[in-house]
């Protein structure tokens, strides 16, 4: 039998291999139980992955939030952590850390990203002000609602298109914020909330086109503009990569560009900063800053430690540090590139072009036989466990939950599974058992069935939903 030449993964691109900027000091042994066993499981979680004990898993994809290997450095200054109730060192290490490489003057720190959501919600939003939004997070609107909002989603049509190759899928519609505006009024459009890197719609970055548009449109009308800088630095990369004048430009200069546009931000530090725990909000206004200042207290912790410990803030400022380095993001989004481009070559059908955090199994294309209203995408993640514990996330009809008002189920067009990588955690070889499994369960597509939902809690049903198979 003819052997073709083994090549490497540089090769088959047609390029010089390049690798991952760090090296392995300390592993995690991961064990695989048997396909009996995951049945059990799967059945004792009632088919939701967020039910799985983590014991269970094998390669663990629910999500890059909080999940990230961190540096030698972040464990070293772990060490220094200054566990004082005011006026920790280390918050003023993480607020200087904000100022350099975000740009914003004032800082507060949070939990994590939703209790930091929660804040500016309470600060920014008069109940019954609208705000628009490039396509809803499910905390970030959760927040914005029980502070009286209504979230309306203006992104543009191609993000709902899983197929549409547009380079900026995140961008946000002007005409569609502009007529929202004229409709409503200025006075009763709380802010506008933009996420860099669109999660929900696959990791999909807004240019700096869009942010300087979307900022003259609300200096227009005297409307503030926040940005979820959740995966901001991943935005950057896009840009750097796609957008014409930013190839020589490095991803710390156009985080800060892009952070100049906006009138403050939120964080989920776990994610882009490189922590296990964490969050921070950062703002221009002093004003706004006095009443987030105030508001923290009586919700998180005191204003220099917002539910963290000294610690945590201390590996959250090296972190934000080492995440803005090219060759880091670069080899970031290089490895969740690899996985989406196996299985382009493979005709599996995930949302294009790949995006910055994680692969998007487009679970309409596996399943059309499947109805929405039995889950396809929460079949598929059961399916991917099933075949080789792999976890991932459902982000579809389940994830959407229900309208406030009408009690009926919202319907997204994007019928998602999520396959989304921790930073710094697995290898290419991790990569490789992810995109068989994948193909597994695609090639035995016809005969899967939906399922039912058989617990619905009341609030994101996502994580505490239960399922059985129809
Ligand atoms: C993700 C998460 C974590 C998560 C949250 C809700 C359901 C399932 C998983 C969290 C984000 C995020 C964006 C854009 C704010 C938060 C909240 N993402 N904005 O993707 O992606 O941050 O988790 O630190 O509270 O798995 P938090």
């Amino acid at each position: 039998m003819d052997q073709k030449p083994l090549q490497t993964m540089g090769q088959q691109s047609g390029r010089r291999s390049w690798a991952e900027p760090w090296k392995i000091k300390m592993v995690e042994p991961l064990q695989v139980i048997s396909r009996d066993q995951r049945e059990q499981a799967l059945r004792e979680a009632g088919y939701n992955t967020f039910l799985l004990k983590s014991d269970d898993v094998y390669i663990d994809l629910l999500t890059d939030s909080g999940t990230g290997a961190m540096s030698d450095r972040q464990w070293a200054g772990i060490m220094l952590g200054d566990e004082a109730y005011a006026g920790s060192r280390n918050f003023y290490h993480l607020e200087a850390a904000i100022q350099n490489y975000y740009g914003y003057r004032h800082v507060v720190p949070a939990h994590q990203g939703r209790g930091a959501e929660h804040l500016i919600s309470l600060a920014a939003i008069q109940p019954g002000q609208f705000v628009p939004g490039n396509m809803y997070f499910t905390t970030t609107r959760l927040h914005q609602e029980l502070a009286g909002g209504t979230f309306v989603d203006v992104i543009i049509d191609q993000a709902h298109d899983a197929q549409d190759l547009h380079p900026f899928k995140g961008n946000i519609d002007l005409a569609k914020l502009e007529q929202l505006v004229k409709e409503q009024g200025a006075d009763k459009i709380a802010y506008v909330s933009m996420a860099g890197t669109v999660n929900m719609a696959g990791g999909q970055p807004v240019s700096m086109e869009n942010v300087k548009a979307v900022r003259a449109l609300c200096d227009h009308y005297g409307i503030r503009l926040f940005l979820d800088a959740t995966r901001m630095v991943e935005n950057a990369f896009f840009i750097q990569e796609r957008e014409p004048g930013f190839a020589d430009k490095s991803i710390a200069q156009i985080l800060k560009e892009f952070c100049g546009y906006t009138d403050g931000a939120w964080m989920s530090g776990k994610k882009d900063n490189l922590v296990n725990i964490g969050g921070w909000l950062a703002v221009n206004d002093d004003t706004l800053f006095e009443e987030l200042r105030n508001l923290v207290i009586v919700y998180e912790g005191l204003h220099t430690y917002g539910g963290m410990a000294g610690r945590d803030m201390e590996a959250m400022a090296i972190g934000i540090a080492e995440s803005v380095q090219d060759e880091h993001v670069r080899s970031r989004i290089g490895q969740v590139r690899y996985l989406g481009d196996l299985l382009i070559q493979w005709q599996i059908p995930i949302v294009l072009p790949v995006g910055g955090h994680a692969v998007f199994l487009d679970a309409r294309g596996f399943y059309p036989h499947i109805p929405q209203d039995e889950f396809p995408a929460q079949t598929l993640v059961a399916e991917l466990y099933r075949d080789s514990g792999i976890r991932a996330m459902e982000r579809g009809i389940v994830s959407a939950g229900r309208d406030e008002h009408t009690g009926e189920q919202h319907y997204p067009r994007l019928e998602l599974a999520r396959l989304t990588i921790p930073r710094r955690v697995y290898t290419q070889a991790h990569m490789d058992v992810v995109a068989e499994s994948v193909r597994a369960v695609y090639e035995i597509r016809a005969q899967t069935r939906g399922l039912k939902m058989v617990f619905e809690p009341k609030y994101l049903r996502f994580f505490q939903a239960r399922f059985e198979p129809l």
